[in-house]
């Protein structure tokens, strides 16, 4: 192996040095067959450990004697005073239906009739005392019926309401239970009471400040919403006394300056700096920054002495888009602390999500109505998706922008979503922040249980309008009329402890004084404060990532074919036992392993698994997700094998060497694109590490995840200087399969990329695209994302019949040492003196005119490829062209219709930047992507060949 590596270092072409990846990770352990029928994993499926999982979450229905009350003494009573226990029953499902949870008051409550203790034969003048065990826990052995209900309403009917009948096993629902009827005795001590005054009282000083020095600046104050401080406060106590050591924090606008600027201890010169119209990122960088709402963090937070890690991810303005990626960068960060399914301690015996917590914050109007919502939801509990369980808080101001609750949803809380997986909900009242601490204490408490989700839904209001500068009155007079008539939150909360004596408004004060003096001197200093105000942004594991070059470079991504040839063979090894299907033994086994012994007629997915093999034994995680991604859409894969005995799943580039330090995490995804995307987007700018490829089941479904592209996938680096080398791979070319699975719509990302047309491309781009014809290309353009010292999304156009077109095949020589991507492919099978007309063409539709040529006998034609598209290979082109000198005519033949495909990209970098006038072959335009008439499709195929070869 040690003598394969040394043949395998990198080098580069034309470019600085590569960055070492060192993973001291220990060997793979041999993960035990455990039986499970939803998930059968054999040896080595990294990222899915079961001994990980607490067995509830992934079999919810399936319920365990454990933690159900089987108490003999216990069961007798019940029976005895069913009556009793269906009262209790009643408060528990329905108590939330008469719970103080508006601090407007403006939700009219309606009768609960479950609630009346006359409907089980029951009276509250009674004075006779109960034997309470195993019925309700109100902290007594014996009570009345009215000390019961008293504390049933305290428990379910008060500022604190939880909805959990529907928890899908009976110890979640005892075990919250039995938490909720024992909240009403959770006490404040003095020092929390002044912590959370605090807190509020700086979010509330931070939206003055704002007020006065920043007037016309949208900000989407947390004014009616400083309660949910107190939630952030109580999540980092009893996150750092648990252990956590990762918070991942997704939010979107509202209340996140505040956050930003309090507990999360953001620089107040560069806040200050961009509030003022500066740029929140070094002049040398090209960057071109964002609105202040979206700006992200990473921050040693310091909780009672205990250090707790906290990373803001970037939101944009798509509401709830961030969600997926919060989760995935969470998930991503459980990879890089090798925590849960990512042990590769045999020994362990943790659960997934102990160091690394993901927290979810929402707007009432946006949880409730964007989809990608119930797309994370579908994905929570999935192997190789959880995270153990995010924590949610809906910042619940009844209402979206000018649209109150009432007409922005159909379901009665803004919450219902949460209920598809059976997830508790805790409202709560904002205007009582002491609930709030206890609704956190509960959310957390059960996460760290359970390690599923829980959503905290904060009931508050909003005081101005949707931002400052709008007149909520306009449109919402009567919720105005309400609000402006009260007294602010943590003034209320500070005048009623500092009236029970419990808190110092004196000390709250002096402390706010002197942060908004601070704030104050860094807004003097602000515009002419130094660049070192900025903290680096390439740290951590990015600190061996650079900024792109400005030009396009080379690097050697070859590899020693005797490693080639290891790597093929462990690539379709299975362990001694494992039951191969026959048919895949005889068509993919044995014929890869004829192929790389012969060193020819390489397919692309045995390229694809020299690759990421190749990565694997340098060190790079791999992870590849998509729909059924594992066998793969055109079954051509076999990532992953499946023992034909007993369903067990083998992944095999895991198992290559006992050396090996980085593995291959195959997620078959739920049957979303939004979701995956942006959670695979999130795993990418966790790590520079960490090569994530998502698949998309044809190239046209990514549209469905158009949010995360023109967000984050295409802008993020532009916007906030995040690198991510995140692959899509998008099956494209026409074959006659319709509307719908001919095109990944190149011509949209060609669009939206920053190639110019005016001057030569370099690494900078903001992404590449490329439409590669060779599988030695696809092996090239996989290990450049990880060989390079930057990291960039990449967009490959990838094949359908050409995974199996013997044309289309390489040699591994063509994968050796000092071989690399070829951005230009020029035709080697011409006398260039003799061609009078060149022929530009990219992806799969090169063979179509390969054979044309063939059969015309067309000999004064070159046929010459593009193969990366962004960025735009003009220098290159501009070489082989020069090859031709006899040429008269250039022409781009396509197989997608004129408005479509690359011609509009091409057309005006060839004209300007290589220096020739191109012309068109190709479809006439048209209003789908392809015909769905079979007959209507092979006309076409005729007429563009006429069109590329007889003009
Ligand atoms: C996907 C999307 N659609 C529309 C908007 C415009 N918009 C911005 S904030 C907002 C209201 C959001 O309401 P809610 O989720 O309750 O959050 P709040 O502002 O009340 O905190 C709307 C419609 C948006 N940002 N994103
Ligand atoms: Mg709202």
């Amino acid at each position: 192996m040690l003598r394969f590596l040394r043949h395998s270092r990198v080098r580069i072409l034309s470019s600085q040095s590569t960055p070492r990846c060192q993973h001291a990770a220990p060997l793979v352990p041999a993960v035990q067959h455990l039986p499970s029928r939803l998930y059968n994993v054999g040896r080595d499926v990294y990222g899915y450990r079961q001994s990980a999982w607490r067995p509830l979450n992934l079999i919810g229905l399936q319920q365990q004697a454990e933690g159900i009350n089987t108490d003999e003494a216990a069961i007798q009573n019940r029976i005895q005073n069913a009556n009793l226990l269906r009262l209790v029953t009643a408060y528990r499902e329905h108590g939330h239906k008469r719970a103080t949870l508006d601090p407007l008051g403006l939700l009219q409550l309606q009768p609960v009739p479950e609630l009346e203790p006359h409907l089980y034969g029951l009276s509250s003048d009674s004075s006779e005392s109960y034997n309470l065990t195993g019925i309700v826990n109100i902290g007594k052995e014996k009570g009345t019926v009215q000390e019961v209900l008293d504390h049933l309403k305290k428990a379910y009917c008060s500022n604190i309401a939880v909805e959990f009948s529907h928890l899908l096993t009976s110890e979640e629902r005892e075990w919250f239970g039995h938490q909720a009827e024992e909240s009403p005795r959770w006490t404040v001590s003095n020092a929390t009471k002044q912590k959370i005054a605090q807190v509020m009282a700086d979010a509330q000083a931070f939206d003055q400040f704002m007020t006065t020095k920043f007037a016309t600046v949208k900000r989407y104050g947390g004014e009616g919403a400083e309660s949910m401080m107190v939630f952030f406060h109580q999540l980092f106590t009893q996150a750092a006394s648990d252990g956590v050591e990762d918070i991942i924090l997704a939010m979107p606008h509202r209340g996140r300056l505040n956050l930003l600027m309090g507990p999360l201890g953001y620089s107040p010169m560069v806040m200050l700096k961009k509030l003022r119209g500066n740029p929140e990122f070094p002049p040398h960088l090209l960057c071109v920054g964002d609105i202040p709402t979206h700006l992200w963090t990473t921050v040693d937070l310091d909780v009672d002495g205990k250090a707790v890690h906290l990373s803001l991810i970037p939101n944009p303005s798509h509401l709830e888009a961030n969600i997926p990626v919060g989760i995935g960068k969470a998930r991503g960060r459980q990879m890089s602390k090798q925590e849960g399914d990512y042990t590769l301690d045999p020994s362990f015996d943790g659960c997934h999500g102990d160091k690394v917590i993901n927290v979810l914050l929402h707007g009432d109007a946006a949880f409730v109505a964007q989809g990608v919502i119930a797309e994370c939801f579908a994905m929570a509990n999935l192997p190789h998706y959880a995270v153990g369980g995010s924590i949610h808080l809906i910042v619940n101001n009844q209402i979206g922008f000018t649209t109150p609750s009432e007409r922005g949803r159909s379901s009665p809380y803004s919450s219902d979503i949460a209920k598809m997986n059976g997830n508790p909900v805790i409202h709560v009242n904002g205007e009582d922040p002491e609930a709030v601490l206890s609704a956190c204490r509960l959310a957390v408490s059960y996460r760290q249980k359970f390690r599923k989700d829980v959503v905290v839904d904060l009931l508050c209001f909003r005081r101005w309008g949707h931002n400052e500068i709008d007149d909520p009155s306009f449109t919402q007079p009567i919720m105005y009329g309400n609000i402006k008539s009260r007294l602010s939150i943590p003034d209320a909360y500070i005048q009623k402890t500092a009236e029970e004596g419990s808190v110092s408004k004196e000390e709250v004060d002096k402390n706010v004084s002197e942060q908004v003096r601070e704030w104050n001197r860094c807004l003097k200093e602000a515009d002419s404060a130094p660049d070192h105000a900025y903290e680096s942004i390439l740290q951590g594991p990015w600190s061996s990532c650079a900024p792109p070059h400005s030009h396009i470079s080379s690097w050697d991504t070859g590899i020693d074919s005797e490693m080639l040839k290891f790597i093929g063979g462990k690539s379709v090894e299975v362990p001694d036992g494992f039951s191969i299907h026959p048919h895949l033994k005889k068509t993919f086994v044995a014929a890869r392993l004829k192929r790389v012994e012969e060193g020819s007629s390489i397919d692309w997915a045995t390229a694809e698994s020299l690759a990421m093999g190749s990565l694997l034994i340098q060190g790079f995680n791999v992870r590849l997700s998509g729909q059924d991604v594992g066998r793969g859409t055109f079954s051509h894969r076999h990532a992953m094998l499946v023992d034909q005995e007993n369903d067990c799943i083998h992944v095999p580039l895991n198992n290559m060497d006992q050396s090996q330090k980085g593995f291959f995490e195959v997620a078959n995804s739920p049957l979303s694109e939004e979701a995956v995307l942006g959670f695979e987007y999130g795993m990418s700018i966790e790590s520079p590490d960490l090569l994530v490829l998502w698949e998309a089941q044809f190239g046209d479904f990514f549209n469905a995840a158009q949010t995360i592209i023109d967000t984050y996938i295409f802008p993020g680096e532009l916007k906030w200087q995040l690198q991510s080398g995140l692959v899509m791979l998008l099956p494209h070319g026409f074959d006659g399969a319709g509307p719908e699975h001919s095109s990944c719509r190149l011509e949209r990302f060609l669009l939206q990329c920053d190639s110019s047309d005016e001057k030569v491309d370099g690494d900078n781009v903001n992404v590449q695209i490329a439409n590669p014809t060779t599988p030695a290309q696809y092996f090239h353009l996989l290990r450049r994302q990880m060989v390079r010292n930057y990291r960039k999304p990449l967009i490959i156009a990838s094949p359908k019949v050409l995974l199996r077109l013997p044309a289309a095949a390489s040699d591994l020589s063509e994968m050796g040492p000092r071989t690399n991507f070829r951005p230009v492919i020029d035709d080697q099978t011409t006398d260039p003196q003799s061609i009078q007309k060149v022929v530009i063409c990219c992806g799969k539709h090169y063979y179509a005119l390969q054979k044309e040529r063939e059969s015309r006998q067309a000999h004064h034609i070159a046929i010459v490829r593009v193969e990366s598209l962004c960025p735009f290979p003009a220098d290159l082109l501009q070489s082989v062209l020069s090859r031709y000198p006899n040429a008269k005519e250039y022409l781009w033949s396509q197989e997608e219709h004129k408005n479509m495909g690359a011609w509009s990209f091409v057309a005006p970098r060839f004209e300007n930047l290589v220096g020739h006038k191109l012309a068109y072959a190709g479809r006439d335009v048209l209003g789908v992507p392809a015909v769905g008439t079979a007959t209507l499709h092979q006309e076409e195929v005729k007429q563009l060949m006429v069109r590329t070869f007889d003009r």
